[in-house]
């Protein structure tokens, strides 16, 4: 209030100076006078004032450029932008016969000790939501993922499958380390895997069945009540007994007690004959088969998928398709 009267006065004081004095000023109309009015001063002053002047003088020199003024507040956070495109896939990696049997040594190993099967509770055929299709189960066991193909309807379910043949679209004929980590599409065909078989069959709580549907499309199975795979160190020897079923038994009775042989692997009991390579397959030969399903789709020789129906006058049979399957005995 005391700054508002000290300018008001000072002011009246400029226009009485300029009266008084009759001093001309450039912005006598547009300033002093103007601020005259607002202070209540006659306009008529103007009018007698403004008589007196001479023309405006040029403008002054514009004044230096003020200091920087302070920092402003931050601005706020935009919204978030859109997710960008895929980028291309990545190369494949590779495998050596070294890299695959540092994990068969320790992690793969370690990854089964604890194994889930098909009949597990918590892969209880309930908790499927796809159970109608007889499909899917998930081995998720330590340091590695698997997964499984379960039968949930043939002859009480329960199965976990690990062989299938069915249109020859995987090739069987493979290497040991392709037999022991398994291979192949699980919908589709596929080899479990030789480990996996005998971490799940080792306690000899297991049964084997074996499903087949042959080149006349026949119905086939063989079951045995007994069946468990032994470890790498033994080259997967099983133990296989206790037949019934209506194919015949051309498993038990001649590879009972047999070791595992592969295409680079002669584990067979024939000492002057390599049988994976003389029937294309990965099997426990003995000298060297009966039946050979894992052996060459759509081949009508001996190194086809063949079952031999021993109990019908020892002709082969070959199959358009196989399941190989285990369950924990009831
Ligand atoms: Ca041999």
């Amino acid at each position: 209030m005391a700054s508002v009267l000290l300018l008001a006065t000072l002011n009246i004081l400029r226009c009485m100076t300029v009266v008084i004095a009759h001093t001309e000023c450039t912005d006598f109309r547009n300033l002093v006078c103007q601020q005259c009015n607002s202070l209540g001063e006659r306009d008529d002053w103007n009018v007698e004032i403004g008589a007196r002047i001479g023309k405006a003088g040029p403008r002054g020199l514009p004044g230096p450029i003020g200091p920087v003024g302070p920092v402003g507040r931050p601005g706020t956070i935009g919204p978030r932008g859109q997710v960008g495109p895929v980028g291309p896939s990545g190369s494949p990696g590779t495998t050596n016969m070294t890299a695959i049997e540092e994990v068969i040594g320790r992690e793969f190993m370690k990854a089964f000790a604890s194994i889930a099967s098909c009949d597990d509770n918590e892969n209880d055929p309930m908790n499927y939501p796809n159970s109608s299709d007889g499909i899917v189960s998930i081995f998720v066991k330590g340091l590695k993922t698997l997964t499984g193909y379960c039968d949930l309807k043939t002859d009480g379910g329960r199965w976990t499958v690990f062989q299938r043949r069915m249109d020859g679209s995987e090739d069987f004929y493979r290497t040991w380390n392709d037999y022991v980590e398994g291979f192949g599409e699980k919908r589709r065909e596929f080899w479990l895997g030789l480990e996996t078989i005998h971490r799940i069959t080792s306690d000899g709580t297991q049964e084997l069945r074996i499903d087949m549907i042959t080149n006349n499309g026949t119905r086939l199975y063989a079951k045995y009540r007994n069946f468990s795979v032994g470890p790498a160190s033994d080259f997967y020897r099983i133990s296989v007994s206790r037949y019934s079923g209506n194919a015949t038994d051309s498993f038990a009775s001649f590879y009972d007690n047999q070791q595992f042989s592969a295409k680079n692997a002669d584990h067979d009991s024939h000492e002057s004959f390599h049988c994976a390579q003389g029937f294309s397959g990965g099997w426990w030969y003995n000298k060297c088969h009966y039946s050979n399903l894992n052996g060459l789709y759509n081949d009508r020789t001996s190194s086809g998928v063949a079952w031999n129906d021993r109990g019908n006058g020892n002709r082969d049979m070959y199959t358009i398709f196989s399941e190989m399957k285990i369950r924990t005995k009831l």
